[in-house]
């Protein structure tokens, strides 16, 4: 068969883009139609997504991305818009950055211990889980009114469809799903007060999820029928679909964008105490896997700095940041202290000092040890992971933005002392692009499409250097 084309719509925390992918027998391309800043907004009633500026892009992007057989949304996780009854949005949906979820965790905890919210969902414990969101709004007006609760590219895709859905991979980040069943929990919801008939039927990726509405395709001037697809719609989970692993390969991936992800692919979750003790999620994949990983704070610790300091040259300030030998001061850079935005820098050198540590007095020093706390932070999840789900790699797999930075992705090799297959940069946009191709017989099954990447895409290799006792040095200074 030839090419086709299909546009993903893959919205970021830091950006949004339209992009097209087209998909043959020995190819995939992928060009960007569009791109746009996701600006969080800081209203005085909290931290909110600019729902319409998004939505506003994707529908300039459709229009640039022109003719496709269909159309795929991913987003990031865990976040929603409430629809009254009429099927109006309810207010601006909440950023997970935002606090009202603070002290929510251990309200739940009094109701349902950790141990058992953790063997039930096997979720990670991070304040901004749906499920604190939705007990931290618990008798608030906009909950009261709502009459359906959509996820944030299921209600891109109502509004591009006028059709309702939940997928599952991003439903699996609310903490109101089990792994095991791939299904809700509903004792858990109930025992929480949480009505679970707010979340319409789920869907899995591939399942069809309607057609562009009369108004889009005026609105983009496109001609129907143009179908939306269901993807692996949380972004995370796209972008392990984009994983090139080669066949039989043994891999660890690391997801680097603003936040780090990094972990397993597996057949089944991991529930275990120790699992829990060590903050690992089970977040749902593409085919029945699971993404065991754990949430890294990711270059957000950079982007903070450069906003601080008033957003210098990235490249340049790289450059010196790896003429500057290392590890020398290290923070722990998964600590959900650094969630909140402001003052970056300042907090960094916080967390320099109360570990014992001399804060670097440069830009470029502080560079330095932000992409060495990831390169540390993606070794301790890898190492961790490797043993906790009893699964030993050879290989790590790293996708996403943080690919571009290739001083991140030296760094990171060295401290696990593995190699580093880097790219594909746009990893969530290719694996929304390749789950609609299968959904459309344009590429066979998981294999075959990690095949299809690792023939196409450029991936560059990182070798690690140097031994690792700088490494363990740097380590041993962080821990309690
Ligand atoms: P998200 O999907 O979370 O919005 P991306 O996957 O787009 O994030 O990755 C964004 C990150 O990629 C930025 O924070 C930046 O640190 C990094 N990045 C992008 N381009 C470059 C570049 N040319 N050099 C170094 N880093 C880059
Ligand atoms: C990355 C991501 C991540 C979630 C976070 C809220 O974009 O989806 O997987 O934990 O955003």
């Amino acid at each position: 068969r030839r090419a086709e084309a299909f546009a993903a719509v893959d919205l970021g925390a830091s950006s949004g883009r339209v992009m097209v992918g087209r998909v043959g027998p020995d190819t995939l391309e992928l060009t960007q139609a569009h791109r746009f800043p996701n600006r969080p907004v800081l209203l005085p009633e909290g931290l909110r997504w600019d729902a319409l500026a998004l939505y506003t892009g994707v529908l300039d992007g459709l229009r640039a991305a022109g003719r496709v057989a269909s159309v795929g949304i991913d987003s990031w996780a865990v976040d929603y818009g409430l629809l009254d009854a009429d099927g109006n949005l309810l207010g601006n949906p909440v950023h997970y950055r935002d606090d009202r979820t603070r002290g929510i965790a251990e309200k739940v905890r009094a109701t349902i211990p950790a141990e058992e919210l953790y063997a039930t969902t096997g979720l990670q414990h991070a304040p901004f889980n749906t499920l604190y969101q939705l007990v931290a709004a618990q008798g608030t007006a906009p909950l009261a009114a709502a009459r359906r609760l959509l996820l944030i590219p299921d209600l891109i895709a109502y509004w591009l469809t006028g059709e309702q859905g939940t997928e599952l991979t991003n439903a699996s980040t609310t903490q109101l799903i089990d792994p095991r069943t791939r299904d809700w929990a509903r004792p858990l919801a109930d025992r929480l007060g949480v009505d679970l008939s707010i979340f319409p039927a789920l869907r899995r990726p591939g399942d069809p999820a309607g057609f562009l509405s009369p108004a889009v395709l005026e609105a983009t001037g496109l001609t129907g029928p143009v179908p939306v697809t269901t993807v692996a719609s949380h972004d995370t989970a796209s972008a392990v679909a984009a994983v090139p692993a080669t066949n039989g390969e043994r891999f660890a991936y690391i997801c680097t964008g603003t936040w780090s992800l990094a972990g397993l692919e597996l057949d089944a979750p991991v529930l275990t105490e120790e699992s829990r003790a060590a903050n690992f999620t089970n977040e749902l994949g593409i085919d029945g896997t699971v993404r065991y990983l754990r949430n890294i704070m990711g270059l957000w610790l950079l982007q903070e700095c450069l906003r601080d300091w008033g957003d210098p040259d990235l490249p340049a300030l790289l450059r010196e940041a790896a003429s500057i030998p290392g590890p020398h001061a290290v923070v722990d850079a998964a600590h959900p202290a650094f969630l909140a935005p402001g003052r970056m820098p300042e907090r960094i050198a916080e967390a320099c000092r109360t570990t014992g540590q001399q804060p670097p007095s440069t830009r470029a020093g502080l560079t330095r040890c932000v992409l060495d706390s990831l390169a540390l932070a993606h070794r301790r999840a890898i190492e961790e992971a490797q043993r906790l789900a009893d699964h030993p790699v050879d290989v790590v797999h790293v996708v996403g933005g943080g690919t571009r930075n290739e001083l991140l992705c030296q760094l990171t090799a060295d401290a696990c002392g593995l190699p580093v297959v880097a790219g594909p940069a746009e990893a969530s946009a290719l694996g929304n692009v390749l789950v609609q191709a299968r959904a459309h017989g344009f590429v066979g099954d998981r294999p075959a499409a990690r095949q299809l990447l690792s023939r196409t895409q450029s991936l560059p290799r990182y070798e690690p250097r140097g031994d690792r006792a700088p490494w363990d040095v740097a380590a041993a200074r962080l821990a309690v």
